[in-house]
């Protein structure tokens, strides 16, 4: 008997499956022409939604249909921070529910994914910064949600190699601490969830795009996609940086604006860079992987853009404002760097929502953030489908409040320009 060959590819996407061995990753499916749902989108939260749906309401006899890979848009892309610490009730609701499903997840999909609560520190730089972060730690321990202020010189001891010299533009001042925040290996969640939702019958479809949306009476019948046309009484559209341009086939136009949001990595580096730090004057971020790079994004070019690729001058200032910070990286080789498409909400807030289609679900508009709600996000908007009405987290975040003015406006606490 010749043993089977696997490509280290393949090792990272099947994972070893304990004692029985390897398992295969998900089922590549051709599509049937009929499904109790079908799921737009195999990015993290399209995957997540199809893993709980099967899960935890039965449903299974159902599709992700992806027009790439799966895992590679902005899930393949993003710099995978993990941190619950928003301003507002209602996204500290649906933050501290995706960090409490993120805590037990790779145990329970039974897939590495390199989960690691190191801490993330958001820097202040002037009184008014101060004033803002102190606040939104006081409002995030009012809800529970792990939180702390911390002085310069606390700041020096938990991240020793960043500078905290007075001798530059924007000193470090001080910086809100979220320990049980940190980063963890964005494909292996992306496939974990596939291979789990796999297993319980879930067809993946890749390569196949989804080009209009049938509809009869105003209730959604069906999809039109480049392997022909599926029939479905529920359809959900979880295409991240695309959702105006899903929602759009289906006649609803979206309060959304796409940009480019870049990263970058370095070489990789023995073990130096301990947290996670964020700043939002000078604007930068920046963790080291378990590999040794250092992962560096960027604030949104602030065009409007479907390229998956971005301008270099904003790739200048992310650089400046990562040395000014960390002076010690001023010799660093830089290896790779890419864009993804990022939804901007008007309140920098997610859709999370029924629309005026009957049987026609969007989750979207996660903008620069949406990588660290992807469990949470994936468990309520499977409730919404399977119920056909928002749970109490997911109802903040529909889209009549785009009508009744009732907006999550969370543009500081997303941590990221725009
Ligand atoms: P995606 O992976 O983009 O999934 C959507 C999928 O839909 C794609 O695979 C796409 O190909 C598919 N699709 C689109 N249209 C169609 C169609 N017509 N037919 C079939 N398939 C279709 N968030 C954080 O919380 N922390 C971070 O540190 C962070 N860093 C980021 C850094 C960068 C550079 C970027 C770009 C984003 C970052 N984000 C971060 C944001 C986060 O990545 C996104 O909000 C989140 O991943 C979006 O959800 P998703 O994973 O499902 O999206
Ligand atoms: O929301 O924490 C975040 C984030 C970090 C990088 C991009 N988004």
């Amino acid at each position: 008997m010749t043993a089977k060959r696997y490509s280290l590819l393949s090792l990272f996407r099947e994972g070893l499956n304990g004692h029985k061995g390897w398992q295969p990753a998900w089922r590549a499916a051709e599509p049937k022409r009929r499904y109790d749902a079908v799921i737009i989108g195999g990015g993290g939260h399209g995957c997540a939604t199809a893993y709980y749906l099967a899960k935890e309401h039965g449903l299974t006899n159902i599709a992700v249909i992806e027009k790439g890979w799966i895992g590679g848009g902005n899930a393949g892309r993003n710099t995978t921070i993990i941190r619950s610490n928003y301003l507002y009730d209602e996204s500290a609701a649906i933050y501290d529910h995706a960090m409490q499903l993120w805590k037990g997840l790779g145990r329970e999909l039974n897939f590495n994914i390199m989960m690691s609560h190191r801490g993330v520190l958001n820097l202040a730089h002037d009184d008014n910064e101060m004033r803002q972060l102190k606040r939104r730690v006081e409002a995030n321990q009012l809800n529970g949600v792990d939180a702390e202020w911390l002085d310069a010189k606390q700041v020096k001891e938990y991240c020793p190699i960043i500078s905290i010299s007075p001798d530059v533009r924007y000193p470090v001042l001080g910086a809100t601490l979220q320990r049980s925040g940190g980063v963890n290996r964005h494909d292996a969640v992306v496939w974990g969830y596939a291979r789990a939702a796999s297993a319980l019958g879930v067809d993946f479809i890749e390569k196949c795009e989804v080009t209009g949306i049938e509809i009869e009476n105003g209730k959604v019948t069906g999809v039109r996609t480049t392997k022909g046309d599926i029939k479905t009484g529920k359809l959900a559209s979880v295409t991240a940086g695309h959702s105006s341009v899903t929602a759009k086939m289906a006649g609803i136009r979206l309060p959304i604006e796409s940009h480019p949001l870049q990263a970058l990595v370095s070489e990789p580096l023995k073990p130096i860079h301990n947290c996670v730090v964020m700043s939002n004057a000078v604007h930068a971020y920046c963790s080291q992987s378990d590999k040794g790079e250092l992962v560096i994004g960027a604030g949104i070019d602030p065009h409007i853009s479907y390229t998956q690729r971005g301008a270099f001058s904003i790739l200048e200032e992310e650089i400046a404002a990562l040395l000014e910070l960390f002076p010690i990286f001023s010799r660093l080789r830089l290896m790779r760097h890419w864009g993804g498409i990022v939804d901007v909400c008007p309140d920098a807030s997610a859709i999370i929502s029924k629309t005026p289609v009957a049987g026609f679900y969007i989750n979207g508009g996660w903008g620069t953030g949406g990588w660290k709600a992807t469990p949470g996000s994936g468990h309520v908007f499977a409730d919404l489908i399977a119920n056909d009405k928002p749970n109490d987290i997911a109802a903040p975040f529909t889209l009549e409040r785009f009508e009744t003015g009732k907006l999550v406006a969370e543009h500081g606490a997303a941590a990221v320009a725009h």
